[in-house]
């Protein structure tokens, strides 16, 4: 069943990190990492120890904290950022190297044969030293590498025994779901092993091909809080769990999705952001109706336009009405719930004049109100 045993690899402490704006504190750091683990993320994914003294230093404070979800650190694949992950404490590492003709031209200089034996040399080396620690081992840019490159170094790797996880990077945000639905479906059939995806969303399917990984058998998603990430970022959080909650709302009920709005709005904070309007969720517009038939019909039956319950996330939905697009229902509706008692044709009447007024420009519901009010008064005289 591709939905019902996944787990999230949450990132933000360490894609999110390589955003433009991130640089988070060691206290805020903490408090991320706490807030997604009260939300049920299974792991929480670092920077490297090798990145800087206060990283190393992080990680160390994470590790202590005492949370639920194990955390992970990401490093290059060799002994040294191996070594100095394995002295943190972390209960699990994610080791990544290019395959793609890109990056092993400019990035390492490796070629495939050389990459299989590093590989080999490092996972026995981490192995050796820790016999416990949850091991992945990636090719970055998968989907820009030669498929029978990956395939050898993929399958060499499995060879070995030693890894609990193989990752798959669509690390330029280029791959369609149907790539990245082949692609996972052919190492579960080859490996036997757990898959992890990571996505970015250069093009926008980032999510799409979340998705599809799952849908392929692929057991870890890698997300961040808002998507945040190099360039425009990965998987949203708060867009995955919004793409398997319309699946089926079972898929996400391990999770404590009324924190959402919260995490989405800490991050936002934190890096100086704001939560875009289209965003899953969390967006200002995501449960808002506008049109006159629109609003007539959630405010008899919400699921006539919604697929998430925005109870669900802690929120409410909103109906716009000061607008030329109102509709009648939608203003009865408003004088109901201000205890004014008017009759049809008065609804109507208003609706009439907030339609020509709004035409000039929309009204606030403060003018609506005004108006509905006028009304009222001349209804009772
Ligand atoms: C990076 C690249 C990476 C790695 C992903 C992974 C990518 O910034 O180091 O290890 O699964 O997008 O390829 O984020
Ligand atoms: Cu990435």
């Amino acid at each position: 069943m591709p939905f019902e045993n996944y787990s999230i690899i949450e990132s933000t402490l360490r894609e999110g990190e390589q955003f433009s704006t991130a640089t988070f504190t060691p206290a805020q750091k903490l408090e991320i990492a706490g807030i997604l683990d009260d939300f049920g993320v299974e792991m929480i994914e670092m920077t490297s120890p090798s990145a800087s003294p206060q990283s190393e230093a992080d990680i160390r404070a994470i590790t202590s904290a005492g949370l639920n979800a194990r955390i992970l650190t990401h490093i290059r694949c060799n002994r040294d950022d191996a070594a100095r992950a394995l002295d943190t404490g972390v209960d699990g590492l994610d080791v990544v190297i290019g395959t793609s003709p890109q990056l092993m031209q400019h990035s390492h200089g490796r070629n495939i044969r050389q990459i299989i034996d590093l590989a080999a040399d490092v996972m026995r080396y981490i192995r050796e030293q820790k016999p416990d620690i949850i091991l992945r081992f990636s090719t970055e840019d998968t989907f820009r590498s030669r498929e029978s490159d990956l395939l050898r170094v993929y399958l060499s790797v499995a060879d070995l025994g030693l890894v609990d996880r193989l990752g798959v990077a669509d690390t330029v945000g280029v791959a369609l779901p149907t790539q990245v639905y082949a692609m996972v479906g052919q190492l579960v059939r080859l490996t036997g092993l757990d898959i992890e995806f990571h996505g970015h969303n250069d093009s926008g399917c980032a999510i799409a091909n979340a998705c599809a990984a799952l849908e392929a058998g692929a057991t870890h998603i890698d997300t961040t809080v808002l998507g945040i990430g190099e360039r425009n970022g990965i998987t949203p959080l708060g867009g995955l769990v919004a793409r398997l909650y319309t699946i089926r709302r079972e898929y996400v009920a391990k999770y404590k999705l009324a924190l959402l709005p919260q995490i989405d709005q800490l991050i936002a904070d934190m890096c100086q952001i704001d939560i875009p309007f289209n965003n899953y969720v969390t967006g200002s517009s995501a449960f808002m109706h506008k049109a006159g038939i629109h609003a007539k019909a959630v405010l008899a039956d919400p699921t006539t336009y919604e697929i998430l319950k925005p109870e669900d996330f802690g929120l409410s939905r909103e109906i716009a009405i000061g607008h030329r697009l109102t509709g009648w229902n939608a203003m009865r509706e408003r004088a109901r719930s201000l205890g004014l008692s008017l009759t049809d044709d008065t609804v109507r009447d208003v609706t009439q004049t907030v339609k020509r007024l709004a035409d000039d420009r929309p009204l606030s519901i403060a003018e609506v109100d005004a108006l509905l009010l006028q009304a009222a008064g001349g209804d009772l005289r």
